[in-house]
């Protein structure tokens, strides 16, 4: 397998038209990150994308469980659910990735959220840590050592990449000004921030990659 010259890459995690405004998840001001995302682009050599990539009968969504609504909590096979707005179902338009993304030189793209029995926040877990998207797998076999996360939802699948990563033993930084919260509690943001930072995850902005 080629190695890299370069150690690091770029995830920019679910850049798709639901969490979009407009979107049937949407993050306000989402579309701001994406020219940042795209300037930050030309810092690397290697980079990967994620989808939220579920079906319509996926679990998470409120849809699928009577007298439910966004929002609403439920227990999934043993674990907190929060339930959502149906969003990111495979091949509909709100799965796609924004038309305004430079979408050129992505390595691969993980998709998760396709088992309907179980979430998937972040880009290498489901969030029972059981199915595996292959992504950590794929990062090592190409040399990788630091990561550099960026893109959607802060608080949610931006998060959990973070910390996944970390767990893994990439050294792992947060580009603040590259990704946005739901902030479903207006503190959400804030908080995952911190939840980062304790964890070992360097925050930094854009400007401050070489
Ligand atoms: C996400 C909620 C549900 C995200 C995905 O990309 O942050 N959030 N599915
Ligand atoms: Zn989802």
């Amino acid at each position: 397998m080629e190695k890299l010259n370069q150690s690091k890459a770029l995830i920019i995690v679910d850049v798709q038209y639901d969490f979009l405004p407009g979107g049937s998840l949407a993050v306000n001001d989402g579309d701001l990150i994406i020219p940042v995302i795209n300037e930050l682009q030309e810092k690397f050599e290697f980079i990967v994308a994620t989808q939220d990539w579920h079906p319509a009968d996926h679990q998470s969504f409120a849809s699928n469980h009577l007298g439910k609504r966004p929002g609403n909590m439920i227990d999934l096979h043993g674990l907190d659910q929060i339930l959502w707005p149906d969003h990111c179902v495979q091949y509909t338009k709100g799965a796609q990735f924004s038309a305004d993304l430079n979408q050129s030189n992505w390595e691969s793209i993980f998709q998760k959220g396709t088992n309907p029995e179980v979430d998937s926040y972040s880009g290498f877990f489901d969030n029972a840590r059981r199915g595996d998207t292959g992504l950590g797998d794929f990062l090592k076999e190409k040399g990788v050592e630091t990561i550099y996360i960026c893109g959607l939802a802060l608080d949610y699948c931006v998060k959990f990449t973070a910390m996944d990563g970390k767990s893994l033993g990439f050294d792992t930084y947060l580009v603040t000004d590259a990704t946005k919260a739901v902030n479903l509690a207006p503190e959400d943001g804030d908080l995952a921030l911190k939840e980062m930072e304790e964890a070992g995850i360097h925050l930094i902005t854009s400007s401050e990659i070489e």
